[in-house]
């Protein structure tokens, strides 16, 4: 069987470089390598209060931004996780052989409940690397790209495919976390010390912004004392960011892109982030607008749901007899 390739991204708030550079920028590419599967993850997006009609704007949008980074929709099979109801269940199954313990070590789970009131944190939040797993799991994923936030979730995955596996024999494929060597942790850009993240706006590059305003975010980018264009994570944190959006998007090292900035002084390096950025985002705007416009995401999701039913199906029917649940 060919490597099945399996993604998802929340629906919670607009995307941000990070989501594009860490995992979007390159999904276009993994057909060379196997199946891809990838999908809207919109039950992962209620895992935190959000606004139905805001909920259903983001996923139409999630649905263009895919095929705008360039999908070869004949070829990648592109859904909505709530179009497959095997996850649900899958979810039902798999929460059996995940433990509390493993679950409250999750550092997603802990900065973001860090933030609530305990008496307003969902079971679905603490049990969102349930749903996560069973999303690999049920495709058969070998590879599952993800940014660096995401890498222990499909540690856990790891762990409990062989957990299952060795109650039950060899049923659930082993996945892999795949992170770019490169950008695979896009920092704010007002806080270098945080993650560029939907849910906390500030600081972030949003692919919809408006071009003007996108230039004018990275040109008052935080940066650091000194003025030299070079990376050094703990001093450098401000530079640093800026140095890897440059080198991800060229498609270059961090070696390469800092020899390119030698001399440089941080006004004029800014400038030249912000051109290579905004040139990446005119172009993928300008996609989107078309896939929205003629709504060519419908047809797309519609037939990925078809797909993704079938294989997720299958595996489902192969858990559900290894744990002893009768299908008559
Ligand atoms: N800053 C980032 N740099 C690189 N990769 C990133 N990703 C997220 N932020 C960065 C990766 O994008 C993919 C989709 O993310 P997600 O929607 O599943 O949720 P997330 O990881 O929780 O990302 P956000 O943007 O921080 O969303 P919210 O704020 O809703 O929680 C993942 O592979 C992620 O690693």
């Amino acid at each position: 069987m060919a490597e099945r390739i399996l993604t998802g991204i929340k629906p919670t708030g607009q995307l941000t470089l990070g989501n594009y550079i860490g995992v979007l920028k390159h999904l276009p590419k993994e057909v060379d390598r196997g199946e891809c599967f990838y999908f809207i993850a919109d039950l992962h997006a209620l895992t935190l209060p959000i606004d139905p009609e805001v909920l259903r704007q983001n996923s139409i949008d999630l649905a263009c931004f895919y095929m705008a980074a360039g999908l070869d929709t004949s070829k990648v099979t592109l859904f909505l996780q709530s179009s497959v109801s095997a996850h649900a269940e899958m979810n039902a199954i798999m929460q059996n052989y995940l433990y509390m313990g493993e679950l409250s070590r999750m550092t997603q789970f802990k900065d973001k409940s860090a933030k609530m009131k305990e008496s307003a944190i969902g079971l679905g939040l603490f049990a969102y690397p349930v749903l996560m797993a069973s999303d690999i799991i049920l495709y058969d994923a070998s590879i599952v790209p993800v940014g660096e936030d995401q890498k222990q979730h499909v540690e856990l995955t790891r762990d409990l495919v062989n957990r299952f596996n060795n109650r039950y024999g060899d049923i659930l494929t082993m996945p892999k976390p795949e992170m770019r060597k490169v950008g695979a942790r896009i920092m704010s850009l007002s806080d270098p010390s945080k993650k560029m993240s939907k849910s906390d706006p500030k600081g972030d590059i949003f692919l919809k912004d408006d071009l003007a305003v996108i230039r004018k975010k990275i040109m008052s980018a935080v940066t650091d004392s000194g003025s030299e264009v070079k990376y050094d994570v703990e001093n450098k944190p401000g530079i640093s960011n800026l140095l890897t959006i440059y080198a991800s998007l060229k498609d270059i090292s961090i070696e390469e892109a800092e020899e390119e900035f030698v001399g440089y002084r941080y006004g004029d390096f800014k400038k030249a982030v912000a051109d290579v950025v905004v040139n990446e985002l005119e172009a993928f705007q300008k996609k989107y607008r078309e896939i929205l416009e003629s709504k060519a995401y419908e047809k797309v999701l519609v037939e990925g749901a078809k797909k993704a039913n079938e294989v997720a199906n299958k595996t489902l029917n192969r858990v559900k007899k290894a744990v002893g649940l009768l299908s008559l």
